[in-house]
């Protein structure tokens, strides 16, 4: 089902042209209102009414992540306090926290975003859905909530941890929709197979991942382990959280809410802005929101548009999955180096996976990478012989696509932490000057 159809089904002169009046309107109020755009705009001599187009959009600055630091807590907030009904807050990678507010209308738009995409994944008011995202300060929780309730699934609030607790209330309420992160999806199937629970006796059908990467492969492991669909969706704190696109039955990208969120892809490099099918940074502009609006801010996400027509009818812009960050690049002997590129390899081999993680070190002058990876259970028991082969071929398979050399551990099942939220994979123990 689509839900707001006459939206998300909307012609390109359509979309635009609504696109346009929600620039305008918003440019206009944030110059007025919050004096750190009006400072930005006089300092490069752009007034509101420079915005006559929609490619105008490009005149204006980007907003980075410092500026949400620098103006801590609500510097950036456009109306007053009074009309702020809720605040969320992300630590970042630097553990400097950003804060958002909303105000009511934002909350009701958050929701009917929210009730688009899990409207995509197939959701509806059939539905017990279990969200086993964390409730607080993380948008998570909330937002999948707020928008599955307008949907009118049973909703159970399960929160984050006590996984034999959520194994069991997947039995006992028949839940037949998991919203997590892709890891702690893994993490609990786990934990049911621990618990000799048949997976495939479980009602569910399908599940809401986000909030971090899923790769192609680790979204098989997850169908076939719980024997269920897995739907991606993509959001972040600064322009809102969840609820900015997500994947339809037919996949192939995520729908962007082009209506509320204006999608640029730049070379993160110059910041020239890119066409379509070209990978780059994902820059986004929120049409709507009253509390924190905010302009071009560079999510450092990585991925490319595409405005092919989808066969679920919906004529909103697809983005590719996001497999990583452009912050996410190590730099590993003056070589550029993905996590995505690492978990590729180890999810292409036989008996290893899907947990890992990787340190890096400093040996003197030297970058040292160190990929740490589980057997899955039924190597563990494997000759020393085997196990020998096996860290050589994955060494080799390593150097082949990072173009250096990694030291590969293959450690027992079960021995890297398990997270409850987003997965912790990377552990840079170098010196920071
Ligand atoms: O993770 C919002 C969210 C919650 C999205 C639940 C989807 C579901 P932050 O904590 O601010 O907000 O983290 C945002 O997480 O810039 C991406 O790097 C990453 N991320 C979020 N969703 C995806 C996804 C929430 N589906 C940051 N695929 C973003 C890949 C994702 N990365």
């Amino acid at each position: 089902m689509i839900w707001e159809s006459h939206y998300e089904s909307m012609n390109r002169e359509d979309m635009q042209t609504i696109q346009l009046d929600r620039l305008q309107a918003v440019v206009h109020s944030v110059y007025e209102t919050v004096p750190y755009y009006r400072k930005v705009f006089d300092e490069r001599g752009i007034k509101p009414q420079d915005i006559s187009r929609l490619e105008d959009i490009r005149k204006l600055p980007f907003t980075e992540k410092d500026a949400l630091i620098n103006n801590y807590p609500f510097g950036l907030f456009a109306v007053p306090m009074k009309d702020v009904v809720r605040l969320h807050a992300s630590s970042g990678t630097t553990g400097r926290q950003k804060v958002i507010g909303y105000t009511k209308r934002d909350i009701r738009t958050w929701s009917n975003l929210i009730a688009r995409i899990v409207s995509m994944a197939g959701v509806t008011d059939e539905d017990v859905v279990q969200i086993c995202f964390g409730y607080g300060l993380f948008t998570g929780g909330f937002g999948l909530h707020y928008g599955l309730e307008k949907v009118g699934a049973t909703i159970i609030p399960a929160s984050t941890g006590n996984t034999e607790r959520q194994i069991a209330m997947m039995q006992d309420f028949s839940t037949t929709a998991l919203v997590s992160t892709p890891s702690y999806a893994l993490y609990m199937a786990e934990a049911a197979e621990d618990m000799g629970v048949d997976m495939s006796r479980l009602k569910l059908r399908v599940g809401l991942f986000g909030g971090e990467p899923c790769s192609e492969n680790m979204k098989k492991e997850i169908e076939l382990r719980w024997h269920m669909k897995a739907t991606d969706n993509y959001g972040l704190s600064e322009v809102g959280g969840p609820g900015v696109a997500g994947e339809c039955e037919f996949g192939g990208g995520l729908h962007i809410n082009e209506d509320h969120f204006y999608p640029e892809i730049i070379d993160p490099e110059t910041g020239e802005v890119l066409g379509l099918g070209e990978t780059g940074e994902l820059v986004l502009t929120a049409l709507t929101k009253e509390a924190f609006p905010i302009l071009r801010y560079r999510t450092r996400d990585l991925t490319a548009l595409t405005d092919e027509p989808c066969p679920c009818g919906r004529t909103m812009v697809r983005m590719k999955k996001v497999s990583h960050r452009a912050d996410d690049m190590l730099i590993i002997r003056g070589v550029n180096v993905y996590p995505a590129q690492i978990e590729g390899v180890i999810m292409d081999t036989e008996g290893i996976g899907p947990h890992y993680q990787l340190i890096v070190t400093k040996k003197g002058y030297l970058d040292d990478l160190e990929v740490q990876v589980e057997l899955s259970g039924d190597r563990f028991t494997g000759k020393f012989k085997e196990l020998e082969e096996l860290e050589r071929n994955l060494r080799a398979k390593l150097q082949k696509t990072l173009s250096i050399s990694a030291k590969v551990k293959l450690v027992e099942p079960r021995s890297i932490e398990r997270t409850v939220g987003k997965a912790k994979r990377i552990i840079d123990l170098r010196p920071t000057d």
